[in-house]
C-alpha cells in the first residue's frame, strides 16, 4: 500500500469510530431522559392534571349501544365496595393503599353496551381502557366473560369516601399480580375491537 493510501485508510477508520462513539453517547442520553420523564409523569402541576380529567367515559367500538358514562350513571348501576385495594408498581413498590373504593364491574358496563357477537363462536374481542394521556390497558373477551378477572375488573369513582383525585374515574384489575400496569387513571374511553 502507498503511504498516501495508508494515511487515507487510517483517517477514514478514525472518523468512523468517532462517529459511532458519539452516536452511542447520544442514544444513552435520550434513554435517560425518557426514563426520568416517565418516573416523574405524576409531577404535573395541578392545572395540567385537571386538564386530563374527564367527566364522562365513552364506551365505543363493536357494541350495540354506545354509552357516555358519568359518576351519576355509574351510581345508578350495581355499585360494589372494594376494600384494601393496593396499587403495586412494576418493582413491587406500593404506590397507593385505599381502604375503601366504590365502582362498577367492567363486565356490567360491557353487558349494558352489548358487544356485537354474531354467534357464540364470535368471542375474539379485546377491550382497551384508554386514558386522556393515552395510557392504556388491554383485556380480552375471555378474561372478562369466562375467567375470575371478570369479577375483579372495575371502573372506580370513589376512594375512601371521596372523589378520585386523578379522576374522575379509574379502571383497576384487582387480581393482577402487579396492579399498577392495569390501573388506568384519567380514564377516557372503553373500546371494544374484534380480532381481525
Ligand atoms: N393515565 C395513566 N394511568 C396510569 C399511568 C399513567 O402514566 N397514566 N401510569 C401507570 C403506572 S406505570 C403505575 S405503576 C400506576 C401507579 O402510578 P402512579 O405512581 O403515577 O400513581 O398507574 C398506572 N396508570
Ligand atoms: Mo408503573
Amino acid at each position: 500500500m502507498k503511504p498516501q493510501n495508508y494515511i487515507l485508510v487510517l483517517f477514514i477508520a478514525i472518523t468512523c469510530s468517532m462517529c459511532n462513539s458519539s452516536k452511542k453517547e447520544d442514544k444513552i442520553v435520550i434513554e435517560k431522559n425518557a426514563s426520568t420523564e416517565k418516573e416523574h409523569h405524576h409531577a404535573l402541576t395541578e392545572a395540567d392534571s385537571l386538564k386530563l380529567v374527564n367527566h364522562q367515559i365513552e364506551v365505543k367500538g363493536e357494541i350495540e349501544f354506545p354509552l357516555q358514562l358519568s359518576i351519576d350513571s355509574l351510581q345508578k348501576m350495581k355499585v360494589a365496595t372494594i376494600s384494601n385495594f393496593k396499587i403495586i408498581g412494576q418493582n413491587g413498590d406500593v404506590k397507593k393503599d385505599n381502604k375503601i373504593s366504590k365502582g362498577v364491574l367492567l363486565k356490567d358496563i360491557l353487558e349494558k353496551a352489548k358487544i356485537k357477537q354474531k354467534d357464540h363462536k364470535d368471542r375474539n374481542f379485546y377491550i382497551v381502557a384508554r386514558a386522556s394521556d393515552d395510557y392504556k390497558a388491554t383485556f380480552s373477551w375471555a378474561e372478562i366473560f369466562n375467567n375470575p378477572t371478570g369479577e375483579n375488573t372495575y371502573v372506580l369513582f370513589e376512594e375512601n369516601g371521596k372523589p378520585i383525585k386523578n379522576g374522575e374515574m379509574v379502571l383497576i384489575c384487582k387480581n393482577d399480580v402487579k396492579t399498577g400496569p392495569r390501573h388506568v387513571y384519567w380514564l377516557k374511553s372503553i373500546e371494544v375491537y374484534r380480532v381481525k
